[in-house]
């Protein structure tokens, strides 16, 4: 197929058996529950499966009232490419890509499940959240004026040029969570929390100058959407998958986001009284941000005076970035399931604990510690 053409369930087993003959493609699903592309994972000889993942020309969770690039396809090749020679392993492998179909064809991570899924069920998988803090750590170092070679980072630039999907974020993060924009999506636990956003002058006005930061600080190409959902875990064997948000922005966005989203998993574990499953988040948050700064420091060059300050630096940033996120997945179109699959009375209190924590980072004094920031944006009590 030289031409762009949405697939289905059949035309993807016509697709493969143009493009890979030899894998005998015999049935297929379309397992996609992300918002923006189809996914579908094709069968083959010998119980062998692929996963071909296609961009849309529209958000798949809104409908074709809301174009969107299909451009996004080649950033995630181009972003999985650079992450897979920089954290070596931690990636899903690229079996091919097709820029006329914009679709790739991935390796089929069966045998792991969605870390958010393992988080959201109370399920340990050993060892993903000391990979993601060493993945965060390669990528982002490996990709910025610290390690890249300069000549090499400015020609990445523009191939990570991403408006559409930067967009995307600059609205659905910073922007339409404080006013009463169209993309909200409200319910019984969260008016209330709206009702507070919009009446938030101070907190309004620190999203628009993080935004600002978001749009103008290009310090490494970031994943650009890592939440607990863009990472498959199975026990020793971490991928990070979709960084199709991926171009070049602040460190602290990537690093605030899974701050974020280990937050809303204590929160739930919290209101659910699972209190075993809640010391693992803790050793979760401890061992991310562990991994990371102990990776950093290893990779750190000599001849550079200030890496203690740039970690400190860092982690006041992405307690800032966190806020943003807690507070956008209380009352925007895309929201998490550690919280929506609470119960009413529960949902409500975690949301409005969230919020409480997201408002402490956000406008609270600069943080001091990864305990600092983590004490505060889930309201637990300070450990000794
Ligand atoms: C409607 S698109 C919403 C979100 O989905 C992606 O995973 C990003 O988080 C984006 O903000
Ligand atoms: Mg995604």
């Amino acid at each position: 197929m030289t031409h762009y053409q949405p697939l289905d369930s059949d035309t993807v087993l016509d697709y493969i058996a143009e493009v890979r003959p030899q894998f005998g493609p015999s049935r297929s699903e379309e397992i996609g529950d992300g918002n923006l592309n189809l996914v579908f994972r094709v069968f083959g000889t010998q119980e062998r499966s692929i996963i071909v993942k296609q961009a849309l020309p529209y958000l798949r969770v809104a409908g074709e009232g809301w174009p969107l690039t299909l451009d996004r396809s080649r950033i995630e090749v181009e972003a999985l490419t650079l992450h897979e020679r920089l954290a070596p392993g931690l990636t899903p492998r690229i079996e091919r890509r097709d820029d006329a179909m914009h679709l790739i064809i991935m390796e089929d991570l069966r045998d792991h499940a969605v870390w958010r899924t393992c988080l959201v069920e109370g399920r340990h998988v050993e060892g993903a959240a000391t990979s993601v803090g060493r993945f965060c750590a390669r990528t982002l170092l490996g990709t910025s004026d610290i390690l890249m070679n300069a000549a090499e980072r400015k020609s990445l630039i523009p191939i990570f040029v991403n408006p559409e999907l930067c967009a995307i974020t600059e609205d659905l993060v910073f922007t339409a969570p404080y006013i009463d924009a169209e993309s909200n999506v409200l319910d019984d636990s969260s008016f209330d929390i709206h009702e507070q956003l919009k009446a938030d002058p101070l907190l309004r006005e620190r999203a628009a100058e993080l935004k600002f930061v978001f749009m103008t600080r290009g310090e490494a190409v970031i994943h650009g959407d890592l939440h607990t959902g863009s990472v498959m875990a199975a026990d020793n064997d971490t991928r990070v998958m979709d960084p199709e948000f991926a171009f070049y922005g602040p460190m602290g966005f990537d690093i605030g986001n899974l701050f974020a989203n280990f937050a809303f998993a204590r929160l739930r574990h919290q209101q659910l009284g699972n209190s075993a499953f809640v010391a693992r988040i803790d050793e979760y948050e401890m061992d991310f941000w562990s991994a990371f700064a102990e990776e950093v420091r290893a990779l750190w060059p000599a001849d550079e005076p200030w890496r203690d300050r740039f970690l400190s630096n860092l982690l006041a940033d992405s307690a800032r970035m966190a806020s943003m996120e807690m507070i956008r997945r209380l009352v925007g179109l895309a929201r998490v399931k550690d919280l929506e699959s609470l119960p009413l009375d529960q949902r409500s209190a975690a949301k409005q604990l969230a919020l409480d924590g997201a408002r402490d980072l956000a406008l609270g004094r600069r943080v001091t510690s990864h305990e600092d920031l983590w004490n505060r944006a889930t309201r637990r009590e300070a450990r000794v």
